[in-house]
């Protein structure tokens, strides 16, 4: 049943609509059994046509799914949205008018969160400009007026650019950032957008790395090249993209080791890296997405500098914002790096991540 393979391609976790599709499925075999050939045609849909049913519950498990990461992302950035904004509440109650004073209240409140002094500085000059010109005038002006001034800094959320095939993914961060468990993540995303995704097990430095992104890898239903641990990394990716060109897959995914003996050595292994892809691949869409914790808050920064100097980093991928403080590192990111965040995390679970959208994202902060 050349249909229901594709339900279950796209939503392979989806139990109710497996069970449901199992059920027709076993309804059309007994068909069949029953049935002679020519008749079962006119019962069964050929491949690609729509079963209206089956199509409303999946379209309803899209937004159940919206649903339930809108929650985890609010209460994901209910730590954050405490110490920032329930003090900026706090802070409005002592003042009666809107002044310098306030401003400057405000701007201590917002460096102690996170938001990095260039930004904070950048979110006080734009408030008073607002007082200036009349825009602000009331204090219960004051939330919206930070609300629309942040939405604006971070912008629109961009797209992975994954024009040709393949195109690669070149993952990218220290130890522990979330790498591996991103990569898991985003595969899964990609599959269930109708993408072939194949990840290169780069990292073969740390014991038990590949195995880890086997595992993830698995539960993502995409394939995974490997070498042993120890070998060159720049050979496995060698390897994937040879795999990845014979299979026709749309997407190389390749996973790297956030450690290595020194700093320089972990540099001059993604530079090399990034040589084989260029040779191997030229003129491929590539993405190098550097994964950051946001609970590492400023420090992100710094090692988004850092790992600019050996890849033009396209995005970041900004995980573990579930349970932190520091949320407001993502006004900081577009602010002093300039590099668009692609997709946040707000959990350990394979559904917990989504593409980065500042309207949902600003909200969730404040509503
Ligand atoms: N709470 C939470 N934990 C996360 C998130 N993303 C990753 N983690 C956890 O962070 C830890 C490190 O994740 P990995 O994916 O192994 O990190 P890595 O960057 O591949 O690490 P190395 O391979 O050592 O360089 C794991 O325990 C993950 O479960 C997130 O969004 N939220
Ligand atoms: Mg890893």
């Amino acid at each position: 049943m050349a249909f229901l393979n594709k339900l279950f391609g796209k939503n392979k976790d989806n139990d109710e609509v497996k069970d449901i599709a199992e059920e027709m499925e076993a309804a059309v075999t007994e068909a069949e059994e029953a049935q002679p050939e020519e008749t079962v045609g006119e019962t069964v849909p050929e491949a690609g046509e729509t079963v209206p049913e089956v199509e409303a519950i999946v379209e309803e498990d899209a937004e159940a799914e919206k649903v339930s990461f809108w929650k985890k992302l609010k209460s994901g950035l209910s730590k954050t949205k405490n110490a920032l904004f329930g003090q900026i509440d706090d802070l409005l109650k002592n003042f009666v008018r809107v002044d310098e004073d306030l401003l400057e209240e405000l701007e201590e409140l917002l460096i102690m969160a996170d938001v990095g002094v260039n930004s904070t500085e950048y979110i006080i000059d734009e408030l008073r400009e607002r007082i200036k010109d009349g825009r602000l005038k009331e204090k219960d002006q004051v939330m919206s007026s930070i609300q629309e001034i942040i939405e604006d800094m971070i912008g629109e959320g961009q797209p992975l650019k994954l024009d040709t095939t393949p195109s690669v993914i070149l993952v990218i961060g220290v130890n522990g950032a979330g790498k591996t468990t991103s990569i898991g993540k985003i595969s899964k995303r990609l599959k269930a957008s109708g993408k072939k995704v194949v990840v290169a097990a780069a990292d073969t430095f740390r014991a038990a790395a590949i195995d880890q992104l086997a595992v993830w890898c698995e539960r993502a239903g995409v394939e995974m090249v490997r070498q042993n641990e120890g070998s060159d990394p720049a050979a496995v990716v060698f390897d994937a993209i040879s795999y990845a060109k014979k299979k026709q897959a749309d997407v190389l995914i390749v996973d790297t080791a956030g450690r290595l003996h020194n700093k320089t050595n972990l540099m001059n292994e993604l530079a090399k890296i990034n040589r084989v892809i260029d040779r191997e691949l030229p003129g491929a869409s590539r993405e190098n997405l550097l994964v950051l914790d946001a609970t590492t808050g400023q420090n992100a920064i710094l090692q988004a500098k850092e790992f600019s100097k050996a890849a033009n980093i396209t995005g970041i991928t900004l995980n573990k914002l579930d349970g932190t403080a520091k949320g407001g590192i993502v006004i900081s990111i577009k602010q002093e790096l300039d590099i668009p965040v692609k997709f946040i995390g707000v959990g350990e679970k394979i559904d917990d991540m989504r593409e980065f959208d500042a309207h949902d994202f600003v909200t969730a902060l404040f509503e």
